[in-house]
């Protein structure tokens, strides 16, 4: 009924990221501090380097952010996974982080899907959901359940609006930009993306005793963070930067307690996945339920700053390749570590990631090709070269051999595709950086001090069907998004070049 009135759900989720965004400066102002940091830093890199980014990059350089929040029970999950829908938001990706680095949660992101759709605007949530079969402690996850069973995180009158919204919603549209949100009228919509924001606010009065607060955060600090509040509150935000070694650089001389390294691969000529640091969580002041005024004073760590820069998708081959490199950096370090009996300090582990990286990861557009490590796209540069070198090509030639030879030739030309996605090794970094210590040492096989100790975890496919399930039946797979979108560049050049590149 609204025709060109209403809103896409892309031009929704630009004012969700936005809307977020404002909120967040104001609740965490450092973080503002740091926005203004990596605006002044990208201006001198575009400055100093004009041509080595794209106009696509340059038009979705500030809007290129993504947040977090963490939920309590597969029917939070429920509620957020159909509002993100609306926003064009949609799960892709399995994170187990209580198999890769022994924390009580997994996890999915919401984010666009399709090309036009992430270069409009790319704005992701990295959601992670309580794992109560991680926690053995039968008071805590009493605690726990109750508290969850009590709060409602999405008003009465968003969860109308959602209603709505979902009317409207005729088809998937997954991968289509454009999608109109036709069930809402502007004004609805507007109000809508408000209500949605309204979810991750931050509500400094809890309705949890500081007893019973320092019980969960003694079983793990973020059974604490996800149960003692009202709401989901979003618990960072990441704007992208073009220079992450400077910002890091300058987060420390300008006096902010910034992470000790920058999590993914090192600094390459051809950048890949995602590198990512912050500033650490600040300390809140929390007021809890009881005493005497009817409240206690006391604090809360869970906020911080971050910081993230794009590289290129990796193939599953690069993948791998990717994660034994990281498992030999990790095997150097403690090598290191055991003989000298101490510590490797923050250079000396930048060092051996460089070293490790530059023996092993190859460096060159045409190497990434040619041994399937990276995900591209491809264009036409000279129609004739083109047609001829692939019509000449032998019989049982590799086709990634004869693309790389032909942008060789120059015939055609390529770009990597951009990693849309996260690092499970990274986000656990991220997240044990900004947990207390005692938590962080409970990484190693002595749980006893935090108290999750489990006896029925369930394993990664059984917690990932259950998350699946919560989402709303599927969890798309990055690869085969990665995949797709080179096999349909491929199969567009070969339109253009009337033969069967397949
Ligand atoms: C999420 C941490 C993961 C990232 O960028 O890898 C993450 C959290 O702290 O809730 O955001
Ligand atoms: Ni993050």
């Amino acid at each position: 009924f609204c025709s060109s009135k209403c809103l896409t759900s892309t031009q929704m989720r630009a004012l969700l990221a936005s809307s977020m965004s404002t909120m967040y400066r104001s609740e965490v102002p450092l973080y503002g501090q740091l926005l203004s940091i990596i605006a002044s830093i990208n201006s001198d890199f575009i400055r100093a380097s004009p041509n080595t980014i794209s106009d696509d990059e340059i038009s979705r350089l500030y809007v290129e952010r993504h947040g977090a929040i963490r939920v309590g029970t597969a029917e939070e999950l429920s509620l957020l996974a159909r509002i993100f829908k609306v926003f064009g938001m949609h799960p892709v990706g399995y994170y187990d982080l209580w198999r890769d680095a022994k924390l009580p949660i997994h996890a999915t992101a919401f984010r666009p899907v399709g090309k036009e759709n992430l270069v409009k605007n790319p704005f992701r949530i990295f959601c992670s959901l309580l794992r109560m079969d991680c926690i053995q402690d039968g008071e805590t996850r009493g605690l726990a359940e109750e508290l969850l069973g009590k709060r409602s995180i999405v008003p009465e009158r968003c969860i109308n609006l959602l209603v709505k919204a979902e009317q409207g919603q005729s088809r998937d549209g997954v991968r289509e930009a454009e999608v109109k949100v036709d069930g809402l009228t502007r004004e609805e919509a507007l109000e809508f993306v408000e209500r949605v924001v309204d979810i991750f606010a931050w509500h400094k009065d809890t309705p949890v005793s500081l007893d019973e607060y320092n019980l969960l955060a003694k079983t793990h600090p973020l059974v604490a963070d996800i149960v003692s509040f009202r709401g989901p509150h979003i618990n960072h935000l990441t704007p992208r930067t073009l220079d992450i070694d400077q910002v890091q650089r300058t987060m420390i001389t300008s006096g902010i307690d910034a992470k000790d390294v920058i999590e993914g691969p090192p600094k390459r000529e051809n950048e890949v996945y995602l590198r990512q640091t912050s500033f650490h969580a600040l300390s809140e002041s929390v007021e809890f339920s009881g005493g005497e005024g009817g409240l206690v004073e006391g604090k809360h760590k869970a906020r911080f700053g971050e910081i993230e820069a794009r590289g290129q998708a990796l193939t599953r081959k690069g993948a791998a390749l990717y994660d034994s490199l990281m498992d030999e950096v990790s095997n150097k370090k403690r090598e290191v570590e055991k003989q000298r009996g101490a510590k490797v300090g923050k250079e000396e582990c930048v060092q051996i990631l460089r070293k490790v990286f530059e023996e092993g990861f190859p460096d060159s557009k045409d190497e990434l090709l040619r041994q399937g490590l990276g995900f591209f796209t491809f264009s036409i540069k000279d129609v004739e070269t083109a047609r001829d070198m692939w019509q000449r090509q032998e019989q049982d030639a590799e086709a990634l051999d004869t693309l790389a030879d032909m942008i060789k030739s120059k015939a055609l030309d390529a770009e990597p595709i951009t990693y849309e996605d996260f690092l499970p090794a990274s986000a656990a970094g991220i997240f044990q950086s900004n947990l207390p210590q005692a938590a962080v040492a409970s990484q190693q096989p002595n749980e006893k001090s935090v108290g999750v100790q489990p006896d029925k975890v369930k394993d990664t496919s059984e917690a990932r069907a259950m998350l699946q399930a919560a989402v709303g039946g599927t969890i798309l797979d990055y690869f085969a998004l990665y995949s797709e979108q080179q096999s349909q560049s491929i199969a567009e050049v070969a339109t253009l070049l009337d033969i069967d590149m397949s």
